[in-house]
């Protein structure tokens, strides 16, 4: 099975990133976390975008806040698959981390999701790793229809209830 790396820019993600962690728990999925900075440890950043595909990752998660370059610069030395989350840090309501994560030049992609869209970028890397892995593939088909039976439901109970 194919690792799937989360890295946060700061401990101060982690609330977020939370959400991502608790997603691959559930799925069983091999995963690993830390806490690299593009600008505060550029260095370690680096090391773990080399040797990632040698360390046997599939796809790489990584959330930052403010200025968020991080998943720029760990996709500048690896063709993993990179997700970014931009995280909701600062005054600008994390509209300045979604443009420093989503912005990238041609060339070199990073697949961004929603502002805080931690739980998407969990199921994201599920599904890139789910390529070639029948058994995460599977699971994530019986949460899309857990999902579908969810909102029948729901529309079940609002058609009974409004349309007499
Ligand atoms: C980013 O700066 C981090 O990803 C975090 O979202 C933000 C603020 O970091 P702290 O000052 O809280 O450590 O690099």
């Amino acid at each position: 099975m194919k690792k799937i790396g989360i890295i946060m820019g700061s401990d101060s993600d982690l609330p977020v990133v939370e959400k991502a962690i608790n997603t691959l728990k559930e799925f069983g999925a091999e995963y690993s976390v830390n806490i690299f900075s593009a600008h505060r440890t550029p260095e370690e950043a680096r090391e773990f975008s080399l040797n990632a595909r040698s360390n046997g990752y599939g796809a790489i998660i990584c959330a930052a806040g403010k200025a968020a370059h991080l998943a720029g610069a760990i996709a500048a030395n690896t063709t993993i698959p990179v997700i970014g989350i931009p995280i909701k840090s600062s005054t600008l309501d994390g509209l300045d981390a979604l443009l420093s994560t989503v912005q990238m030049p041609s060339g070199i992609p990073v697949a961004t999701v929603a502002i805080d869209g931690a739980q998407n970028a969990a199921l994201l890397a599920l599904q890139i790793v789910g390529v070639e892995d029948s058994a995460i593939a599977k699971k994530l088909d019986e949460l899309r229809k857990s999902a579908t039976e969810k909102v029948l439901a729901k529309n079940k109970e609002i058609v009974e209830k409004y349309n007499v």
